[in-house]
This record gives C-alpha cells, sequence and structure tokens, in this order.
C-alpha cells in the first residue's frame, strides 16, 4: 500500500476548493490518512522545494506556496502515487487531461492548485517532512474490500 502526499496549495484554499480536492480523492477510492490546515513556513517550503533550488521559478514558488494557508494531507492506497498525479494532471494546467483537477480548475502553472508526491521515494520524504508519525492515523474502512483487491 502506498501513502503520497497531497497539498492543497494556496490558491486553491483562496478560491474554495479544498472540498473539491478531497471529494475527487475520496471518490477515486483512496483513503485519508492524514490532514491539517497550516501557513507553511519558509523552512518546510525550501526543504519541500529544495530540488528545484536555482531554477528561474524557484523563488516565485516559495513566495506562493509560503503566501497563505495550505491543506496538506496524506492519501493512502494501491499505486496511490500514479492515481494520485492522474486526479491531479500534468504540471501545467493547459497540458493537463481533460476531467484532471489542474484541467478543470486551472490555467497557469504558478497557479496549479495542489502538489501531488511524484514517485513512492519521495512520497516517503514528503510525508516525513509535512507529517509527525503521530499525526498519521492507521484505520480501514469497512468498504477497504470492495475498493482495494488485496486490503
Ligand atoms: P509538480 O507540481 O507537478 O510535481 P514540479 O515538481 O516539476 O511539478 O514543479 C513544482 C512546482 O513548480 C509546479 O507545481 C509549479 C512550479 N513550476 C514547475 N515548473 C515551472 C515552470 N517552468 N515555470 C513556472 N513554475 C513552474
Ligand atoms: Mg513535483
Amino acid at each position: 500500500m502506498e501513502r503520497t502526499l497531497v497539498l492543497v496549495k494556496p490558491d486553491g484554499v483562496q478560491r474554495g476548493l479544498v472540498g473539491e480536492v478531497i471529494c475527487r480523492l475520496e471518490r477515486r477510492g483512496l483513503r485519508l490518512v492524514a490532514a491539517k490546515f497550516l501557513q507553511v513556513t519558509q523552512e518546510i517550503a525550501e526543504t519541500h522545494y529544495a530540488i528545484h533550488k536555482g531554477k528561474p521559478f524557484y523563488s516565485g514558488l516559495i513566495d506562493y506556496i509560503t503566501s497563505a494557508p495550505v491543506m496538506a494531507m496524506v492519501w493512502e492506497g494501491p499505486n496511490a502515487v500514479a492515481a494520485v498525479r492522474q486526479t491531479m494532471g500534468a504540471t501545467r494546467p493547459t497540458e493537463a487531461a481533460p476531467g484532471s483537477l489542474r484541467h478543470d480548475f486551472g490555467l497557469e502553472i504558478g497557479r496549479n492548485l495542489t502538489h501531488a508526491s511524484d514517485t513512492v521515494e519521495n512520497s516517503e520524504k514528503e510525508v516525513s517532512l509535512w507529517f509527525k508519525p503521530t499525526e498519521i492515523v492507521e484505520w480501514k474502512r469497512d468498504t477497504d474490500r470492495w475498493i482495494f483487491e488485496k486490503s
């Protein structure tokens, strides 16, 4: 079972799309195991986006993610990393598949609403950056066996 970090970034929060993001991930069948609403510190932002340091969009990205509160969550399920990336859509909203969140609600790469871990390895690092182990709730849903082939 994979876990993945999801952020509803400041534009998504300001536009009232937290519920829409949660709704789509729930509908997909993923299981929510952690959530918190927070103002992102400079330190978390810089660690989270360390891979982009030095790129031309880096300072704008840090300003954007720290500009207003975000909703941070961990979602779990088989192939959770790939499934959530697909639900979010491609980084550039004009290249995101119709029906994906970034397609349906976005226009610009610098206002693309959400973050989702891109690999299983990065998801583990990101989950531990954003959440303490005690903030993650291990639980089973009554519907798991109807959604997960091996639950
Ligand atoms: P993703 O968020 O799909 O994982 P990424 O990790 O490549 O994409 O980049 C992180 C964020 O940085 C992305 O959501 C938006 C911003 N970004 C990436 N490439 C950019 C570019 N060429 N111009 C402006 N912003 C960019
Ligand atoms: Mg990324």
